[in-house]
């Protein structure tokens, strides 16, 4: 009896071992695309564009991962979460991984067990007010009701940030980034804060985004990135490193434009050569192609590329790069080398 349900424990330890080995890569080669949570929507981060396609700096991340795995940026699926949702759908294996301006804590990894591997965006938490009122500081916000969404660090900041101050706010609970807009528009509260990021793109959206002003503080720390369930280091690799190419080949001066002709023949600079698969076997130490990097930077191109394009100074969100230039160009953007 006893030796039975010994065996019968090895059996089973020996099937989740196999499910385990199988990993979240076997399974997403095995479905044919990636699923990829991302936000409900914000602009420039993530969003659907006129033919319904998701598009934005987080959506680029997946892309970038779909890219690494099947060569192809439209391997992937998405699922919209809010800031309540986001982590019962990755825990419960409804998504892969999650791109989705989610802050990188303690307790996330510890407590939720997740893996961040990277920051995409280091961003602070703001505050916005109508220019009307004429608040300068949030200093000023004493009594203030305020726009917040639950589920976020934003709330525990909020009452932190209060608390030492010595003020009181009223909370105006919201779901979504839209519905915050909509409660912020009409009113139903003074200030909308959320990550500095996330106010320049909902002001981005609005009719007279110039009536509405970003106040000075910076009230936390949001290092902003991608994150997988604990438990399988090799597709947490996996989603850190696309992050790194992208990061890397912004380093490198490889673009979207340049890296077939870059990867055609080994270049004088060794990274980039093992980066391009020019040189030594690189992808197959995560189950990848030669070319996985040359497929992620053809995806969207490099990280100062996709920058740009969707939040950078020249779109309506005006983000500058600020911390998140890279490490020698004053920023902290920073990837260990590929070698
Ligand atoms: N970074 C914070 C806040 C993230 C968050 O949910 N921000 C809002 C405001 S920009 C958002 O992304 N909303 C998107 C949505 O509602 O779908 C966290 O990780 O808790």
């Amino acid at each position: 009896m006893k030796t039975s349900t010994f065996l019968g424990t090895l059996a089973v330890a020996s099937l989740v071992a196999g499910a385990a080995a199988a990993g979240t890569l076997d399974e997403v080669k095995a479905k044919g695309f990636l699923q990829c949570g991302v936000s409900t929507g914000v602009a420039g981060f993530a969003y659907t564009d006129a033919n319904g396609e998701w598009q934005g700096f987080d959506v680029a991340l997946c892309r970038g991962v779909a890219a690494a795995i099947f060569g192809d940026p439209e391997a992937v699926k998405f699922t919209p979460t809010t800031g309540k949702t986001r982590f019962t759908a990755l825990a419960s294996g409804e998504v892969d991984m999650l791109a989705r301006n989610t802050t990188w804590t303690y307790s996330r990894d510890a407590d939720l067990k997740f893996t961040f591997r990277g920051v995409n965006y280091y961003d602070g938490q703001g505050f916005m007010v109508p220019k009307s009122i004429g608040v300068k500081s949030a200093k000023e916000l004493d009594g203030a009701t305020v726009c917040i969404q639950t589920g976020t660090t934003t709330e525990l900041n909020l009452a932190d940030y209060f608390r030492a101050n010595s003020m009181s706010y009223e909370p105006v609970p919201i779901e979504t980034n839209a519905e915050a807009q909509q409660k912020y528009l009409a009113g139903a509260c003074d200030v909308y804060t959320t990550d500095r990021s996330g106010l320049a793109a909902t002001r981005s959206t609005f009719e007279t985004p110039s009536d509405h002003v970003i106040l000075p503080e910076i009230i936390s720390k949001e290092p902003l990135g991608p994150l997988v369930r604990h438990g399988d280091d090799e597709w947490a690799d996996l989603v850190g490193w696309t992050l790194n190419v992208l990061i890397i080949a912004e380093e490198k001066g490889i673009t979207q434009a340049n890296v077939e002709q870059m990867a055609s023949a080994p270049t004088k600079d060794p990274e980039v050569n093992r980066l391009l698969g020019t040189e030594g076997e690189y992808g197959a130490m995560m189950g990848l192609s030669k070319d996985w990097a040359v497929n992620v930077i053809k995806a969207g191109g490099n990280y100062g590329e996709v920058f740009d394009r969707f939040i950078g100074p020249d779109t309506s969100i005006g983000l500058d790069r600020g911390l998140n230039q890279l490490w020698s160009k004053g920023g902290i953007l920073y990837s260990p080398p590929y070698r």
